[in-house]
């Protein structure tokens, strides 16, 4: 399989999974600018939505929407602990954090380029109630489903990386660095922020 990613985009968190499941996963670096792959590729050939993550099997089919290539990755290695069993609650309560995740956070966190700075500030005060949410909910466990390290943790953990320039500095929520910090010190997750850099 491989990976098309972009350092620091939201693909880091397909690519901490792939690494959390030890599955053998390629990873393809992408200039999102020019849409094209390191290899002098189209892109938008690839995944014509012209975005990362995109995930191309080894029948060659391509997969996009991070929420759903971190389940498809989790479901390989069901071994790996990484998603609850697909059909039962808990696994819908995984996809209530992943949906979460994708709308209220990564894509409703986002400040417009351009945008006025009344709405940037609207958005950001928006932004850190959410975080409020979050530690509340992170309460009493050390991950969003328990106890476990699920693939929503690679997500919420990718979409945190990105703190500072929305903003919404980690330190005004302690238990919030914390759990970031946890994930942080994670060998897969060390290894894909090393892997994105090089
Ligand atoms: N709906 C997609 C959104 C992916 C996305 O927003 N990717 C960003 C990086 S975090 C991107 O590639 N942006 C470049 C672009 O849209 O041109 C998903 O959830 O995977």
């Amino acid at each position: 399989m491989k990976l098309y990613f972009s350092p620091g985009a939201c693909s880091l968190s397909p690519h901490i999974v792939a690494r959390e499941a030890g599955l053998p996963v390629e990873t393809v670096r992408v200039d999102l600018r020019a849409r094209k792959t390191a290899n002098g590729e189209d892109f938008l050939k690839i995944n014509p939505k012209g975005y990362v993550p995109a995930l191309q099997l080894d029948d060659g089919q391509v997969l996009s929407e991070g929420a759903v290539i971190v389940q498809y990755l989790a479901d390989k290695k069901p071994d790996a602990g990484l998603a609850p069993k697909p059909g039962t609650m808990e696994r819908y309560r995984l996809q209530e954090w992943l949906n979460y995740v994708a709308t209220e956070l990564h894509k409703g966190g986002s400040q417009p380029k351009g945008a006025p700075p009344e709405l940037k500030d609207e958005i950001r005060a928006k932004l850190a109630a959410k975080y409020d949410f979050l530690v509340g909910q992170l309460e009493g466990h050390d991950f969003l489903l328990g106890e476990r390290f699920t693939v929503a943790d690679a997500y919420l953990f990718t979409v945190l990386t990105w703190s500072k320039n929305r903003g919404v500095e980690l330190e005004k929520w302690p238990a919030l660095k914390n759990y970031f910090e946890r994930i942080a010190a994670r060998p897969a997750v060390r290894e894909a922020l090393q892997a994105e850099k090089a």
